[in-house]
């Protein structure tokens, strides 16, 4: 993992933040990978928690907002997020929250892809870590717990929905 990409999932954290990374293998090329992470007028193709998603500035470069609206059944009802890195040569995406009706207030988070070794059957390495504040009255642990198991779900079904598309 180059040195410039490591440095992106470094997190500075305040007092009351939290930050954890996830990682997932996919059995896909890292173009594949990549043509579905960079498209953030799109999460919903992979990321099944959004109901919809509508980009209120901007055309999916750095600095467009998009708003989303997220299934019932979780503690949040929409969410309006900022692109903050799009780097289509070494495969940075970054966004952050900047509001909307939800607990996790200042999530950032950023998503990298490698190239798995041919040693191990290429593919595709994801890396996705985020920083986020602690909501008054949980702990970091239940914080940890909730991120990390919406993430995760996002990426195994990014990873089932690009290994379908390449084979
Ligand atoms: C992402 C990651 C996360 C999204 C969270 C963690 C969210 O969209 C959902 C529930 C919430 O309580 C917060 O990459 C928020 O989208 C599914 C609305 C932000």
């Amino acid at each position: 993992v180059p040195e410039e990409v490591a440095r992106h999932h470094e997190h500075s954290l305040g007092p009351k933040q939290c930050c954890s990374a996830v990682v997932q293998a996919v059995q896909a090329p890292v173009q594949i990978v990549w043509s579905m992470v960079r498209r953030f007028d799109n999460p919903q193709a992979y990321k099944h928690f959004i109901k919809s998603c509508h980009v209120v500035v901007g055309s999916g470069g750095v600095g467009t907002l998009r708003e989303v609206r997220v299934i019932s059944g979780l503690p949040a009802v929409t969410s309006t997020e900022r692109l903050e890195i799009l780097d289509d040569e070494r495969h940075v995406l970054s966004f952050r929250v900047v509001g909307g009706k939800h607990r996790l207030t200042n999530y950032l988070s950023v998503t990298t892809l490698h190239e798995a070794p041919a040693s191990d059957g290429g593919g595709t390495v994801v890396v996705e870590s985020y920083v986020v504040d602690v909501p008054p009255g949980n702990t970091t642990e239940d914080t940890r717990v909730f991120v990390d198991t919406i993430v995760k779900c996002n990426l195994q079904s990014l990873a089932r929905t690009a290994e379908s598309i390449a084979k």
